[in-house]
């Protein structure tokens, strides 16, 4: 073989000119799996250099075989996900009212694992539908693991685990033709939702900019049914768990969602990856609000509805504990797509409520690990296996890999010391003794039976610009929809909601007449108050950290003014992305070269929180007439971004339109000193003012 080399390694050159880079002193030497070293991984084994491949060839077939069997099929929902490491930090000892062992010492920390997802879209779509997202933790703790399988909307589409296929089916792609991938706005899925009053008030949620969330960094998380804690007493009260994010509540905007699927459909795994790379750790508390059988009776609904919340108003939120994701994995598949969440992975002091959802859920999610994982033993996989001792006496099974050593496999035995683990009445779990009587009957409880009441609450508890984006998702996806009864049965039920909401759904599907309102199995409730906590904009962080700036260049641009910004940005724990019209960089005024993260049709607007165009009177000139420059300032204009600009770069904004359009949340960058300015002008994260002015969004 003959020897080269490029600026990798030294590699020799095949008969066949392919390239051969070979085991040295310090590299090892490739093997099959049985761990047989391997001399040729380029070529086949044939009968002469042209001739046919041999059976006989157990490195290639071993190889190819393996690779065959590369994927375990994908989760029927949430295929969609990104896991990162963390760790849960307890905040005070809850022994009061539970005995849960991760609650009861301050300070102390356990091992999480944290999934985040997209419920529709398929494994290869994109991170930004209009969708809910998954938020599922498992806490490995000192007592076996703990998995919280909640979303970020604190409500469910349906009451009870039997309707779920059909939910599924019917917001997934259609069955004949395999499409819409990855969104609910298609017949099927209005049809099915609009024949299920119960749906309305997670409706409402899916339409708001819940749904489209700027970041996993800033989204809330629900572990969404009522969930009991237990004390060592074996007194219970009803939970309900909250993440509430350090970073604050962030959306985009809708017509940056779908630029953005466009131009990063990772732009949520990348955010993640990237903030935990440069050691920004995500962080969320756990919250919880607890209340007694008392309150749940006087609730003014049913407590084990999964469409309903408990406004914060009526009864706090108390953080007891923090989340900080601080590792990524090692390898996506050994851990995001093997980790298997289970609802029914509870410990002692935590326990199951009777919501029907919660109920049906907890028989399914076992079954959906055996099918995706191929058999019993998933738990031994390292990212599913407690962090604790376990002992018990399962075994077998394909790919087992901890049976239990000794020859007693079986309890009770007369082993002795050797026999194994015994069970434990003082530590073991046990279930709250809930009296339970009943007829057994296939029913629903009347109790669930108020559909429209916390669907009106929440929009109502929106602020204004909130309301129109909830208005214009409605639009958006009922024009998707080809039959236009389904789009008029919709508009029934939002005026049942708020008839204001339906009178502008009508106007913007162009409703020849205003259908009549949806029968309705219990008149909605107009006495309920506005909850404040429901809105995004109220509970806005009032800082721009964590954010990131887009700053697009051009040759020749003011060094001091950029430094300054690099300065101002680091201060405010923001990064900054150089964006410039070759991924090679600009050269500033004093010579330094900048080198840029995106060439910019690479890097629009809408992968930034706020951006500033940066440009000179030279730059400009080539700028202006740039499709992809125009675009820039365009979108961030249109996408109420606060905007900063250098005086040479009104020509550009002139050319996009913008020239007598610019307001108070585009502001003018002149010296250095402006660039902390602009970035505390940056801290409401857009300038909502300009919304109706724009119509993109
Ligand atoms: Fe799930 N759900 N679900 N779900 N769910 C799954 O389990 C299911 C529900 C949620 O990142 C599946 O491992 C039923 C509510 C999350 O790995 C499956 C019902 C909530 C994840 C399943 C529900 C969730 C799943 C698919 C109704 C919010 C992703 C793959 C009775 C509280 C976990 C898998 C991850 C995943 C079944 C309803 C959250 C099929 C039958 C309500 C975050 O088992």
């Amino acid at each position: 073989m003959a020897k080269s080399n490029d600026s990798n390694q030294d590699h020799a050159v095949g008969n066949g000119g392919e390239t051969h880079q070979q085991a040295t002193g310090t590299t090892d030497t490739l093997t099959t799996q049985q761990g047989a070293p391997v001399s040729d991984d380029q070529n086949t084994l044939k009968a002469g250099p042209r001739g046919p491949a041999l059976l006989e060839d157990h490195v290639m077939r071993e190889k190819v075989f393996h690779f065959d069997h590369e994927r375990i099929p994908e989760r029927v929902v949430h295929a969609r996900g990104f896991g990162v490491h963390g760790y849960f930090e307890n905040y005070e000892c809850l022994s009061d009212i539970t005995k849960a062992d991760v609650f009861q010492r301050a300070g102390e920390q356990v091992p999480t694992f944290v999934r985040f997802s997209t419920v529709l879209g398929n494994k290869g779509s994109a991170d930004l539908p209009r969708d809910v997202r998954g938020f599922a933790v498992k806490f490995y703790t000192k007592e076996g693991n703990w998995d919280l399988v909640g979303n970020n909307i604190p409500i469910f589409f349906i009451q009870d685990a039997m309707k779920f296929p059909d939910l599924v089916h019917a917001a997934k792609q259609e069955p004949d033709r395999g499409f819409p991938q990855a969104q609910s706005a298609h017949d099927n899925f209005w049809d099915f939702v609009t024949l299920l009053p119960e749906s309305m008030h997670m409706l409402m949620w899916a339409m708001s900019d819940r749904a489209i969330p700027r970041s996993f960094r800033f989204m809330e998380g629900f572990g969404v049914h009522s969930f009991r804690f237990v004390n060592a007493q074996g007194q219970a009260n009803f939970v309900k768990f909250h993440w509430k994010p350090a970073l604050g509540l962030q959306s985009v905007v809708w017509n940056e969602a779908l630029k953005i699927n466009g131009a990063d459909p990772d732009f949520h795994r990348r955010d993640m990856w990237d903030a935990v790379q440069r050691g920004d750790f995500p962080e969320w508390e756990l919250c919880v609000q607890v209340f007694d059988d008392d309150f749940a009776d006087q609730f003014e609904f049913d407590v084990l509805d999964p469409t309903k919340i408990i406004p914060e108003e009526q009864v706090p939120v108390r953080p007891i504990g923090k989340l900080v994701l601080n590792r990524v994995v090692d390898n996506f598949f050994a851990e995001t797509e093997q980790v298997a969440f289970c609802t029914q992975n509870i410990v002692p002091g935590i326990d199951h409520s009777n919501d029907p959802l919660l109920q049906g859920r907890n028989f399914s999610y076992l079954d959906t690990q055996l099918k995706r994982l191929g058999g019993p033993n998933f738990t031994q996989i390292p990212v599913n296996a407690p962090k604790c001792p376990f002992h018990h006496f399962q075994q077998d099974g394909h790919m087992a890999m901890t049976n239990p050593s000794g020859r007693a496999n079986y309890e009770p035995n007369s082993w002795g010391e050797d026999g194994g683990p015994r069970e434990n009445p003082e530590t073991g779990f046990q279930s709250y003794p809930e009296p339970i009587t009943g007829e057994k009957q296939r029913v629903r409880s009347e109790t669930f039976a108020d559909h429209y009441s916390q669907a009106r609450q929440f929009y109502i508890s929106q602020t204004q610009v909130e309301q129109e984006h909830i208005a214009d998702a409605f639009v958006f996806e009922l024009s998707k929809v080809e039959r236009e009864d389904i789009r008029a049965r919709m508009v029934g039920h939002i005026l049942n909601i708020d008839q204001d909401l339906a009178n502008t759904v009508a106007e913007g599907l162009g409703l020849a007449t205003m259908p009549e309102p949806a029968k309705a199995a219990m008149p909605t409730r107009e006495d309920l108050p506005a909850s404040p906590k429901l809105s995004i904009l109220l509970n806005g962080p009032d800082s721009f950290k964590g954010r990131k700036l887009g700053v697009l260049l051009s040759e020749g641009i003011d060094a001091n003014l950029l430094t300054a910004f690099k300065d101002a940005v680091k201060a405010e724990g923001v990064t900054l992305a150089v964006v410039a019209p070759t991924i090679g960089g600009v050269t500033a005024s004093d010579g330094t070269r900048i080198a840029a993260d995106e060439k910019i049709d690479g890097g629009p607007s809408v992968l930034f929180d706020a951006v500033v165009v940066m440009i000179t009177g030279e730059g400009v000139k080539k700028l202006m007439n740039h499709g992809p420059a125009r675009d820039f300032v365009n979108d961030a204009f249109a996408h109420c971004k606060f905007i900063g600009y250098t005086m040479d770069a009104l020509p550009l904004f002139k050319s996009a339109g913008l020239e007598n359009k610019l307001d108070a949340g585009c502001v003018a960058i002149r010296t250095a000193d402006d660039a902390t300015d602009f970035l505390q002008s940056c801290k409401p994260l857009r300038y909502w003012p300009r919304q109706d002015s724009v119509d993109t969004v």
